[in-house]
């Protein structure tokens, strides 16, 4: 079974694309063995196919239990399997939402969706199939057509790994399991958020894994239990005692095993260049943390922690306390609630971080539903309270701006790698931006050395060299061959226009500056933006700027 669940759950969000001008999380459909109601709404709205609405989220919804003291969040499918369990005896109409108790109270078939789209099943003012249509969830008030994904970016492990990289041996002090220490290695958890364009205005972040635990951390240490993002942590003394030793009794709570703890005594100060931080770990004892796979009830998989886990030192530094469960095992450390217990606020297999507030008009990416995909890809996003790219002109509210043309500049979005972005798309309107049809123009970045002139010659010469065998072949092949040498000369003639000035933004590069020019109407006001797409994906958006052209 957890294989399967695991297989179930890999459904959706595999790839992200740009669909009708706006970043969507977009999903690969997963379905239930035998389930009859989703054929039934990709007939009703084939476009709506593979679209995050294509899945259980539609009429399912997650949920939140407070499982031993620990507020748990599962997606819809967890959330089904929980509430009604793996055998199916369970109510499990108690987790649909309000767009699926519709649909079922309307008779559960094609002519039921049709039926309900008028309207408005959650409440926010959207009718059914506006939300629909504009890929939102008609069962989650929370999602509208009004509201906008927000800002994400995606790291790869190669990414993750070319940045710099730190490491702390420490304890991992647990409530119930055993303690150990441990040298972990990964990304300094500040360092990343910078990386990802993190706002200054971010108050917190939310880390979550995908068997619905999540943890939240604030910017600055604060008196809470949560760990803090940005600072250190205070340095600890080893703690070692033959009595908790597992190597050394029966009873011991403590691993020892890890080579950080050779040479190292009890009460000895362990030295960290530095300092202790709470980090994005992609390695431990010299080896990369195991991905982690769905385990029986929901959990993860002993000993699966992987591939990125965030580290949280302890606040409060002391010793490893006897396991909760069974307190009385030796005659030191006894088990104290109020220690820091670090381990469980050590986020395993992290794979997206929020970053919080989201920015006014943005909704939640399909965090739950996204995460065993980003397990298995190796991949973690980072969204929510990010920086876009930055306006420069026209000034915001400048007005006689010249329009024959307008010249649109802006720089990068903060942190990321300016040869990172692929693309800029413009964004302007003479109409109420709130409510506007905007036009769009796309600007490629011009790529660096060589690239751009590589691709129409490596065509020509592929076209070429088939055609030509085709022709040395005879003359059945002769139409394929004329047709393989029309590819050639067409390539040829992309590649002629290649050498013009294309629709680049031009890229003035250490400024990571970019420009396009539009010619506007005279005494016009209006408002502009810019979205950029990175090459894993990710997406910013600038603030919304606004100025009047001249006559
Ligand atoms: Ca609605
Ligand atoms: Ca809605
Ligand atoms: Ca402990």
């Amino acid at each position: 079974m957890p294989k399967t669940l695991k297989t179930g759950l890999l459904f959706l969000a595999s790839c992200l694309l740009l669909a009708g001008g706006l970043p969507t999380l977009v999903s690969a459909a997963y379905h239930h063995m035998g389930e009859s109601d989703s054929p039934k709404f990709q007939k009703t709205y084939p476009g709506a196919t593979g679209t995050k609405l294509d899945a259980c989220t539609l009429c399912h919804s997650g949920g939140t239990d407070t499982i031993k003291g620990k507020k748990t969040t599962f997606g819809s499918c967890q959330w089904c399997h929980y509430r009604y369990g793996y055998d199916g005896k369970g109510d499990k109409s108690a987790t649909l939402n309000p767009y699926g108790r519709e649909y079922r109270d309307a008779g559960r078939n094609t002519a039921a969706l049709r039926s309900i789209e008028s309207r408005d099943s959650d409440g926010d003012g959207y009718s059914n199939i506006d939300e629909i249509r504009s890929v939102r969830y008609p069962g989650d008030a929370k999602d509208d057509p009004s509201k906008t994904v927000a800002p994400f970016r995606i790291f790869t492990r190669e990414q993750l790994r070319s940045m710099p990289q730190h490491s702390q041996f420490l304890l991992m002090n647990a409530s119930k399991d055993g303690d150990y220490y441990a040298e972990y290695s990964g990304v300094i958890m500040e360092h990343l958020l910078a990386r990802a364009g993190a706002s200054p205005s971010a108050t917190k972040i939310t880390v979550y894994s995908p068997d619905g635990y999540s943890q939240g951390h604030p910017m600055e240490a604060d008196n809470s239990g949560d760990p803090h993002v940005k600072g250190s942590y205070p340095a600890a003394p080893f703690y070692y005692a033959v009595e908790a030793d597992k190597a050394k009794t029966s009873y011991g709570w403590c691993d020892y095993s890890s080579p950080g703890v050779a040479g190292r005594k009890n009460g000895d100060f362990i030295a960290t260049l530095n300092g202790l931080r709470l980090l994005l770990a992609l390695r431990v004892d010299d080896r990369d943390l195991v991905p982690g796979t769905l385990g029986v009830g929901n959990r993860l998989a002993r000993n699966s922690e992987g591939p990125y886990r965030v580290i949280a030192p302890q606040k409060i530094v002391s010793p490893p306390d006897q396991p909760s469960n069974n307190p009385d095992r030796g005659t030191i450390w006894p088990y104290d609630f109020n220690l820091d217990h670090n381990a469980g606020t050590s986020t395993k297999c992290a794979t997206i971080i929020k970053v919080e507030p989201l920015p006014a008009g943005t909704t939640d990416i399909d965090i739950m539903e996204a995460g065993w995909g980003y397990i298995d890809q190796g991949k973690l996003i980072i969204y929510g309270n990010l920086e876009g790219p930055r306006l420069v002109s026209p000034e915001n509210r400048d007005v006689d701006v010249a329009r024959q043309p307008t010249v649109f500049s802006w720089e990068k979005s903060p942190g990321v790698d300016a040869k990172d972005i692929v693309s800029y798309r413009l964004d302007y309107t003479s109409e109420d931006p709130s409510r506007a049809r905007w036009k769009s123009v796309v600007v490629p970045v011009k790529p660096t050395n060589g690239a751009r002139s590589a691709l129409p010659g490596a065509g020509m010469a592929f076209f070429g060299i088939c055609g030509l065998v085709a022709m040395a072949r005879g003359k059945r092949t002769r139409r394929i061959a004329s047709f393989l040498m029309a590819g050639a000369l067409v390539t040829a003639v992309l590649a002629s226009f290649g050498g013009a000035e294309g629709p680049y933004a031009n890229d003035t590069k250490s400024l990571g500056r970019h420009s396009v020019s539009v010619t506007l109407e005279a005494d016009t006001a209006y408002w502009w933006r810019v979205t950029d797409l990175d090459k894993n994906g990710g997406s910013t958006t600038s603030e919304i700027a606004s100025f009047r052209t001249g006559k």
